[in-house]
């Protein structure tokens, strides 16, 4: 029986255990490249057995926030050369998560202050994070986006497959494309969001479609042992709905399967709320996902994510069910959270109101358990 702290290769990662730090969005890295902060943030955390980034936009088009760090700058990928070299000091595997927010945008973000894209003139109905003239930062209404022109999208996906060449560049191990959480992709695989008439918009295999083109393309970019990504079959985060969620996710299961790729990471439920949180008439049923998936013939990880604690992520391992166990909010609050799951050690709690955007506050002061014993 496999257990949460026993080494696996996730794709061509090989890594010390199962438990993964989440992409977490910290809004640190002012002009959108990773800082010295930044680097000690990460190096803290490097005993995860696999660190994925907060989201990293492959464009400034794909930029939906103040002070998130891109993949798109040469200073950019200077920067997290930084990162990746300490990570790897340590002994530990980080990859980065490409990003597209679509339509989770401002225009004060996007280039020359135009509309963000979408895949239709539908607006979001949620906020996101700008700054303001001022230096103060201030939660907005998301702009009304535009509806990308079919001639756009082939450019797009050359972006994520650009992104993924300048992650390996920046040293990092492999990359997570960011198909979750209502941004561009999951807005282009879901109703809610999608109603496009050409081969991108209807049927379940159009609305796939963009997905599918920019897995191929990173995977041909870069090997698809170092491609992952993310997906949340039902999560309501960013005002993204979908009315029949099932269908959806085995037929994008299925075609997982049939390429090669490290792994699917999985957001069980509402992003950072309930687990049992669904769409469509029915419970999503995860197991017949992960089914579909290696039914096709699919052998990357399985990374399941959202509120696990050490015996509910235990469970999921031990069961078969998850060969991974992606832990957000606690590894904020716990650099040495694999030590603490190892030893039962008590995990200190999150600070909610410095989690986005601020300096070392919240950020790389918080102790580890040699700290709280010398003291
Ligand atoms: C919290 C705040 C801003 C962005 C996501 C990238 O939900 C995010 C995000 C989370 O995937």
């Amino acid at each position: 029986m496999a257990s949460l702290f026993d080494p696996i290769k996730i794709g061509d990662i090989a890594v010390e255990n199962r438990v993964a730090m989440a992409p977490l969005t910290r809004n640190r890295s002012p002009k959108a490249v990773p800082n010295d902060l930044n680097v000690v943030y990460y190096e803290q955390r490097a005993t995860a057995g696999l660190i994925i980034t907060e989201g990293t936009p492959v464009t400034q088009q794909g930029q939906g926030y103040a002070d998130v760090p891109g993949l798109y700058l040469p200073q950019a990928i200077e920067g997290w050369k930084k990162v990746t070299d300490a990570v790897h000091q340590r002994g530990g595997k980080i990859i980065t998560q490409m990003w597209h927010v679509g339509r989770i945008s401002h225009t004060s973000l996007q280039p020359n202050g135009g509309a963000p894209v979408a895949p239709s003139a539908l607006p979001a109905n949620g906020k996101t994070y700008i700054i303001n003239p001022d230096g103060s930062g201030a939660f907005v209404e998301t702009s009304q986006p535009r509806a990308l022109e079919n001639s756009e999208i082939a450019g797009i996906v050359d972006d994520f497959r650009k992104g993924a060449r300048a992650a390996m560049e920046a040293g990092f191990d492999g990359v997570e494309i960011h198909g979750a959480n209502g941004y561009l992709i999951d807005q282009f695989l879901k109703t809610g969001a999608n109603q496009r008439t050409d081969e991108y918009g209807g049927s379940i295999e159009n609305r796939a479609r963009l997905l599918l083109e920019i897995v191929d393309a990173v995977a041909g970019e870069i090997g698809g042992g170092r491609t992952g990504l993310r997906l949340s079959p039902v999560t309501p985060a960013n005002n993204i709905t979908e009315e029949d969620p099932q269908p959806l996710f085995e037929y994008v299961a299925t075609e997982l399967g049939k390429r090669d790729l490290a792994f699917v990471h999985i957001i069980e439920g509402a992003t950072a709320g309930p687990r049992d949180f669904t769409q469509g008439a029915k419970q999503f049923d995860y197991h017949a996902m992960k089914a579909a998936y290696r039914h096709a013939g699919g052998n990357g990880a399985w990374m399941v994510n959202n509120g696990y604690d050490g015996e509910s992520a235990k469970a999921a391992i031990e069961s078969g069910y998850a060969d991974v166990v992606a832990f957000g909010r606690s590894f904020i609050s716990n650099p040495d959270l694999v030590e603490r799951l190892k030893t039962g050690a008590p995990l200190n709690t999150p600070d909610v109101a410095t989690f986005y955007g601020g300096g070392a506050k919240g950020y790389t002061d918080y102790p580890v358990l040699e700290a709280v014993a010398a003291e």
